[in-house]
């Protein structure tokens, strides 16, 4: 299969089961096997990977980088960039997934995001995601693809279960100060975390309130994941109140206003889906 064959696995439908729905509610993610096959993986993995190469700013060595910044190579929305990441990020597939998990009529692009961890790249802090958006409800949710199989040795996105019922340490950004406060929050409500290796064309979705981790890649391959986070398409904008929330109203919604539905350009509705 190439990616400019159609119908493509990406517009059809996979059922989601009411277990997994459940499971979303009580755990704040969910781990879905099968959802890509290796051929679609196989079609758009090269098509990811030059995008993000192409576009990424990062030149600092290693070493010399910031925990964050060891973390990921990480470039936000490349689905303007190309005709394949496009049709990858607007798929219908993916984002009924996402509307059926949170439980909405209709969900829309926030944004897309390419996180590679480089072959010794470092830990992804504990943190919730919503901490960095200014969102009215918790309605918000991201598809993590890996791009390959996933060992516990690549550093696999991990998850506290039930997390997204935790307040303790969802006031603190991405850094080292969240990786400390957020593990002890999750130590001392006792909470399990899952941090198992994915399958090929295995995803995981997870609430934006749910705090997630990530191990470092101990393996001399990057590992490639492909996200793209959703929200309800009925979620209007509060004010701001960090500077990740001026950040976000800059840079990842442009021309949304406080108070108002994200229907920018750049924030199209993706389920129901709109004529490719
Ligand atoms: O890929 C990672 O290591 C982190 C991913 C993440 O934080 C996210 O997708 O929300």
């Amino acid at each position: 299969m190439t990616t400019t064959e159609r119908p493509s696995e990406l517009d059809e439908e996979y059922a989601v089961a009411a277990e997994a729905v459940a499971r979303l509610r009580n755990d704040g993610f969910v781990k879905l096997t099968g959802v890509l096959s290796p051929a679609t993986i196989a079609a758009y993995e090269p098509e990811i990977t030059s995008t993000l190469l192409e576009h990424n700013t990062q030149s600092v060595p290693l070493e010399k980088r910031s925990t964050y910044h060891k973390a990921f190579l990480q470039v936000t929305n490349m689905w303007p960039r190309n005709e394949a990441v496009r049709r990858f990020v607007f798929s219908p597939r993916l984002a009924k997934i996402a509307a059926d998990l949170l439980e909405v009529e209709s969900v829309r692009l926030f944004a897309d995001q390419g996180l590679y961890k480089e072959p010794g790249g470092g830990v992804t802090p504990w943190h919730a995601d919503q901490y960095h958006w200014p969102l009215s409800s918790d309605r918000s949710i991201t598809v993590w693809v890996p791009l390959q199989e996933t060992s516990r040795e690549m550093g696999p996105l991990s998850f506290a279960v039930g997390s997204h019922r935790l307040e303790l340490g969802r006031n603190i950004e991405i850094s080292d100060e969240s990786e400390a406060a957020v593990q002890a929050s999750v130590d001392s409500a006792g909470l399990q975390v899952e941090d198992g290796p994915y399958t090929l064309g295995e995803v995981s979705y997870h609430l934006g309130w749910t705090f997630h981790h990530a191990n470092p890649n101990r393996t001399a391959m990057p590992r490639k994941v492909m996200t793209i986070i959703y929200v309800d398409s009925q979620i209007r904008v509060i004010p701001p109140v960090n500077p990740a929330h001026f950040g976000v109203l800059e840079n990842v919604i442009p021309g949304a206003k406080v108070g108002g539905l994200i229907d920018t350009p750049v924030n199209p509705v993706l389920w129901p889906a709109i004529a490719a």
